[in-house]
């Protein structure tokens, strides 16, 4: 074999092995803001997935905020189109595994992953103020307003929205701005609390989901969350009724929910 001939085989075969090292990295690189979409254990359930679930976009960015009992908001940005999971959860405090009765100067914190090409953090911020009372300082930790900024961009956002409420409210504004570091999932029994309290439509779920971490991370689960209290548009209300994995005695229970208006969130003691 020539010379020539060798180093052509040499150079094909290392521009080959150097392609084949760089896409496996790149496949296997996920941003820090970036999560996966419901895996379901792997396993399809008979009716299928709920067609919202299946749908789920790929990529999405992350927002964590806690703006007093998780229970509402967590049904308020699980009603938001372009809202692809909640989780409810315990953040900025000190304390390693904090509880709901050992909260170790946590606060109460929703985290929301979101599909940025339907909404935008600003967007987010924006219900963020609106779902509360900012300028009011709670009576402990456990219901503090924070914004726990992820990048550089949410930190300014973050800022600039809360300098236009501010001037908007003629008040000063007690929220924290503060970088997100560790987030605590919360016990099974406050993720997607209202619809808990639906028996019939938490059932119908819960069989299609019987793994609690596919359950919390269902787009599906979400939106049945935020329309059983009331949130949502009539709009994306009718587009989402049958991608929402509901038998027909379920969809109808949601049919007559979605009438009744919001309900009252939880009282803060
Ligand atoms: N104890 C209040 C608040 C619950 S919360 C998750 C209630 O039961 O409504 O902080």
């Amino acid at each position: 074999m020539g010379n020539l001939r060798k180093a052509t085989i040499v150079v094909v075969l290392g521009v080959f092995i150097l392609g084949a090292v760089l896409s496996s990295s790149l496949v296997g690189c996920k941003k820090e803001d970036e999560t996966m979409g419901v895996t379901n254990g792997g396993i399809v359930p008979k009716g299928g997935i709920p067609t919202i679930d299946a749908s789920a976009p790929m990529r999405t960015k992350t927002a964590t905020f806690a703006l007093g009992c998780f229970w509402g908001p967590d049904s308020r940005f699980g009603s938001i189109d372009g809202v692809v999971r909640t989780r409810v959860g315990y953040a900025g405090g000190s304390s390693n595994n904090p509880t709901y009765y050992n909260l170790g100067g946590h606060s109460e914190t929703i985290q929301i992953d979101y599909d940025p090409k339907k909404v935008t953090y600003e967007e987010l911020l924006e219900v963020f103020w609106d779902s509360h009372d900012p300028t009011v300082q709670p009576w402990s930790r456990q219901y503090m307003s924070i914004v726990f900024y992820h990048t550089e961009e949410q930190r300014r956002l973050a800022i600039e929205s809360k300098e236009r409420e501010e001037s908007r409210l003629g008040r000063s504004i007690v929220t924290e701005i503060i970088p997100f570091s560790d987030f605590y999932l919360a016990e099974d029994y406050h993720q997607k609390y209202y619809l808990r309290q639906e028996p019939g439509l938490f059932q119908e779920l819960s069989a299609i989901y019987p793994d609690i971490s596919d359950f919390i991370d269902s787009t599906a689960v979400a939106r049945l969350n935020g329309y059983v209290s009331g949130y949502g548009t009539p709009e994306t209300f009718e587009e989402e009724l049958s991608s929402l994995g509901l038998s027909e005695a379920g969809r109808n229970r949601l049919l007559d929910i979605a009438n009744r208006g919001l309900v009252p969130g939880c009282v803060v003691p």
